[in-house]
């Protein structure tokens, strides 16, 4: 007998991603379940080969579900993250509600696995935001090799980050520049279309924006705090995957050669760096991977031990639905969670 799995924003983008995933995955789920608030009950979401109805998230009843995958935002998540956890049912969300509590896991499976187990105080495990997930992919094993001391990040994030909207206004703007209709800017302060907006979140009091500071955070969280990062979080006009351009500095000697071995040996990771034209992945390759992909790994000579790498995953995927569903399989390879219609 397999779980009962609850999708709680299951019409959004990493919600249908989810249930794609599930299928494609083949989680030992007996039920899926699509959740979502009232206005969207009713309507028809896809799992694998079948066609399921949404359900309301507020009158769901928990406590027979042993997951709930949470990407509903970050006010849902507060709201009713709590309520469904203390229902014996374990919540991975999505959101940043839950990330930086002390006593809520942040798990990216192949960077610190272990965390899962602290899950029990709330039964809710969080997921990192989209960008920081895909750097510790390919960070981690480049720090237990030769330890980082700083790393600077510069994204090119996909506008499906900022959900269904923010893709539909890049279409409608690019549209609109070729049939001369006028622009209009609704979820982003700037056009995005044939441009660049160094713009992602709120603006925090030093500066920074709150997309930069959760690289900051989640990084140490999960990696170690020790390290120094900083980052600059950029908007670009692509649908799905996003880019990093990092530049790492290391305690100890590592080549460029080095690095690449360690990289295509490492979980989660692909290295694709062929020095040549078109010998590195981009965004729009890397839509529909589950694979964090590196590329143009080279040495930084202006400091003692540095490198730089450009990272490219699918922010839907490994940024937000994939890794969740990980988390839930990890729980399960462990027997951390089991499946209550078998324990009955
Ligand atoms: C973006 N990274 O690209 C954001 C989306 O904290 O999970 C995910 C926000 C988050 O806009």
């Amino acid at each position: 007998m397999g779980f009962k799995i609850a999708v709680a924003g299951a019409t959004g983008n990493v919600g249908r991603e989810m249930l794609d995933i599930l299928a494609e995955r083949n989680f030992p789920a007996d039920e899926v379940v699509p959740l979502a608030s009232s206005r969207s009950v009713g309507r028809d979401v896809s799992y694998g080969d079948r066609t399921l109805k949404v359900r309301n998230l507020e009158t769901y009843d928990f406590s027979g579900t042993d997951f709930c995958l949470m990407s509903a935002g970050g006010k849902v998540s507060e709201k009713w993250s709590p309520k469904i956890g203390a229902q014996g049912c374990v919540v991975i969300d999505n959101s940043s509600a839950w990330r930086y509590h002390a006593d809520v896991p942040l798990v990216v499976p192949e960077v610190n696995p272990d965390a899962v187990e602290g899950f029990t105080k709330r039964n809710i495990i969080a997921n990192p935001n989209c960008s920081t997930a895909q750097l510790v992919v390919a960070l981690k094993p480049l720090h237990d090799a030769a330890k980082i001391r700083r790393v600077v990040v510069a994204t090119y994030q996909s506008v499906s980050g900022g959900g269904k909207d923010a893709m539909d206004e890049l279409f409608n703007q690019t549209r609109a520049v070729f049939v001369a209709d006028p622009i209009e800017n609704k979820k982003f302060t700037k056009r995005i279309a044939f441009n660049v907006i160094p713009h992602i979140d709120v603006f925090m009091d030093d500066g920074y924006t709150k997309e930069e500071w959760k690289v900051l955070a989640e990084t140490k969280k999960m990696l170690d705090p020790k390290i120094k990062i900083t980052c600059t979080a950029v908007r670009v006009p692509v649908f799905i995957g996003h880019a990093e351009a990092v530049n790492i500095e290391f305690e100890n000697e590592i080549s460029a050669d080095e690095a690449r071995d360690i990289l295509r040996d490492a979980p989660g990771c692909l290295v694709v760096d062929k020095r040549e034209d078109g010998g590195y992945v981009t965004p729009y390759e890397c839509a529909g991977e589950d694979a964090t992909f590196i590329s143009r790994i080279r040495e930084d000579a202006t400091v003692e031990n540095g490198l730089n790498i450009w990272i490219v995953s699918d922010n839907l995927r490994k940024g937000a639905a994939l890794n969740a569903i990980q988390i839930a399989e990890l729980l399960v390879a462990r027997g951390l969670v089991t499946a209550k219609n078998q324990a009955a």
